[in-house]
């Protein structure tokens, strides 16, 4: 399957007028089993996410379990709190909807697949990352993904650093 195939089996949001959408992709010379191990940390984003700086889970994190983000200084919030809606292990794929904290997204969910690819004739790996958003008072949807987009593109560049160096 190609990108496009896994983009309308598994991201397929539906935005209202007032929400905007979309997704990124990055391609990791990283086998999928490594991309993944980093990728399912429920308990720990700060594993290869460069603007948290600390997580908090009680207990073992199962499907409902609700983490406490810590973000860096410097950017527009300080806690995130976030739920996972899904978890599986076989399709490699991680869904996420943020239910609180100090920052503008509301209503934010994610979803994150990881698909096996050949790369340079190696096994890497295809991830896909893709959102929908409440678009905030005073802004426009084109800011607000633009802002998203940009910090997952952070977070997945960082993704393939931590993954390809697991893979050496
Ligand atoms: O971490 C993610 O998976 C994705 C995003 C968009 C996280 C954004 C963020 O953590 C900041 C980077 C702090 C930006 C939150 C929840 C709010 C922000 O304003």
């Amino acid at each position: 399957m190609e990108e496009a195939q896994y983009i309308i089996r598994h991201h397929r949001h539906h935005p209202r007028e007032h929400q905007c959408s979309s997704s990124v992709v990055k391609h990791i010379k990283a086998p999928v089993d490594i991309v993944w191990s980093a990728v399912r940390r429920f308990d720990q984003p700060q594993k290869y996410k460069p603007f948290v700086s600390g997580c908090i889970v009680p207990g073992d994190f199962k499907i409902g379990s609700v983490r406490e983000v810590n973000v860096k200084s410097g950017l527009p919030a300080t806690t995130s709190t976030e739920m996972l809606e899904l978890l599986d292990d076989q399709e490699h794929i991680l869904g996420i909807k943020i239910v609180g904290g100090d920052h503008r997204l509301k209503n934010y969910s994610s979803i994150i697949t990881v698909h096996p690819e050949i790369i340079d004739g190696i096994p890497g790996a295809l991830v896909i990352e893709s959102f929908v958003v409440d678009v905030p008072e005073g802004n426009t949807q084109d800011e607000t993904c633009y802002f998203v987009n940009a910090v997952i593109n952070c977070n997945l560049k960082s993704l393939a650093v931590v993954s390809e160096r697991m893979a050496i």
